[in-house]
């Protein structure tokens, strides 16, 4: 339901130099000075830091840990299965589980020692939330994969927050959680009953890593030049039959899945595993077999190995029938008190408490002639919206961009739908908080009012 009026907000800028100094601007007022605390360590702020405060206030709230969570309730049920899956004969389980690895990385363990090229469009200031040059937060949970095998891992579970900077809907939060996996087979062991077959190919033996390739050459989906075809098959065959069984034993044996080629830098050949809901496919995992150079570089030889990370908001979501992704962060008792894990098997069906009407307000406002229209990131915007309106900010969608043809200024209009998801939110409240983020353009951008 829509409020029954929609208000348009005519902003025009004024007086301002160049985007950078626009963004810098609001920046820095918006990250913590000149230096950022976090987790009782200091880091110095510099131009790529973009932390805002409603962000900061998302770090160890570590809701897939709070008991009766649906997250936890879903993060439990993987390790679970895993455990099931993988013991050894006297019944302990082969994998371990980091659940309170800390989110803030450097930008090396995010993306360089994942190969991910320096060019990389993931690494771009407009989808991560940076710390500064050196530090950011985890925009995955892969960022530990190499420590972990480093320090000896070879089977071995992450659950954690992941921070991106994202369009806002029901299916999107800049914070979400994942659980990543890793698990290494030495060549003896996944060729127990075959000891004449080899991992690597002859010419590779001796894994000889500027002979790899580089990541941009690493497509084919066959597999990596260094492997045989035997090594992949055997273990892309046990990653998808385990992964598989796990959907299988989330959803029940009928649902319905399929394997889509992907592409990450740090697996190839990579898989997305799709499941079918409500008459679509929706993608709740990445996979594929790691890249021999990850390997090497952490000191584990002879060996191939699986890797994958999935999301638990959209498991939970749909196991759960959980219709907005902010619901996760509810405090209400209404929401909370409907999930018990005391029994995991139990399927709750999660029972709207009642449905709060959305309100949806425009905001239009001109660019300044000397910004160009590709350098304004709605990324920003959607910052600046979170970060006064909070969690009420339901959707915020960019609906029209236009270039007046005679002055050639651009006109940007987004429309932000407010919704409270445990109140209905009053006409008068909603003016004000949309006037206030009218205001902050106005203060921030340098705006003059058409
Ligand atoms: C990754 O993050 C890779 N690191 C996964 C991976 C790990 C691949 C190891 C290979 C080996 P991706 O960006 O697709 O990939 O995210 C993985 C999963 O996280 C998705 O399949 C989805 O379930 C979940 N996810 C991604 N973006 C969002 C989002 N905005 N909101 C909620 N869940 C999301
Ligand atoms: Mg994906």
């Amino acid at each position: 339901m829509l409020c029954a009026k929609q208000k348009s907000i005519f902003i025009n800028f004024k007086s301002v130099k160049c985007l950078s100094n626009v963004f810098s601007r609001l920046l820095s007022t918006q990250t913590v000075q000149n230096v950022i605390n976090l987790n009782n360590n200091k880091y110095e702020s510099d131009d790529y830091s973009n932390l805002t405060p409603k962000i900061m206030s998302y770090l160890g709230r570590n809701i897939y840990l709070q008991k009766n969570h649906p997250l936890s309730m879903m993060r439990q049920k993987i390790i679970k299965y895993f455990y099931q899956e993988y013991s050894n004969p006297k019944g302990t389980p082969l994998f371990s589980v980091y659940d309170r690895l800390s989110p803030v990385v450097s930008t090396k363990q995010n993306f360089d020692y994942l190969l991910i090229p320096p060019n990389h469009p993931s690494r771009a200031k407009s989808d991560c939330y940076y710390i500064n040059r050196e530090y950011m937060l985890r925009g995955h949970c892969t960022a530990h994969q190499l420590d972990l095998l480093r320090s000896g891992l070879d089977n071995f579970l992450i659950v954690g927050d992941v921070y991106r900077r994202d369009e806002i809907d029901s299916t999107h939060f800049p914070v979400f959680h994942q659980v990543d996996a890793v698990r290494v087979v030495h060549n003896d062991k996944l060729f127990k009953n075959n000891p004449d077959l080899e991992i690597f190919e002859k010419e590779f033996v001796n894994n000889d890593i500027a002979a790899i390739g580089s990541s941009d050459k690493c497509i084919d989906q066959v597999k990596q030049p260094c492997h045989t075809v035997e090594a992949v098959k055997l273990i892309e065959h046990e990653m998808k039959n385990v992964l598989e069984g796990m959907v299988k034993a989330i959803f029940g044996k009928t649902l319905k899945h399929r394997w889509v080629d992907a592409f990450f830098p740090f697996t190839q050949p990579s898989w997305e595993l799709e499941i079918f809901h409500k008459g679509k496919w929706v993608e709740i995992l990445g996979a594929g077999v790691m890249r021999n150079q990850i390997l090497k570089r952490a000191g584990v030889d002879n060996s191939i190995g699986y890797a994958f990370g999935l999301g638990l908001e959209r498991l939970a979501m749909i196991l759960y029938e959980i219709p907005d992704i902010r619901l996760f962060w509810s405090k209400d008792s209404g929401f909370l008190n409907q999930f018990d894990e005391s029994d995991l098997k139990k399927i709750f069906k999660y029972k709207p408490v009642s449905q709060y009407p959305q309100c949806a307000n425009d905001i239009s406002f001109w660019l300044p002639t000397e910004l160009p229209i590709e350098a304004f990131s709605p990324n920003d915007f959607y910052d600046l919206v979170r970060n006064i309106a909070g969690d009420i900010a339901e959707q915020v969608t960019l609906y029209d961009k236009f270039t007046h043809p005679k002055t050639g200024r651009n006109s940007l209009c987004f429309r932000i739908v407010y919704r409270h998801m445990e109140r209905t939110l009053t006409q008068k409240e909603v003016n004000e908080i949309h006037s206030n983020i009218g205001k902050s353009i106005v203060d921030k951008y340098g705006v003059t009012i058409r």
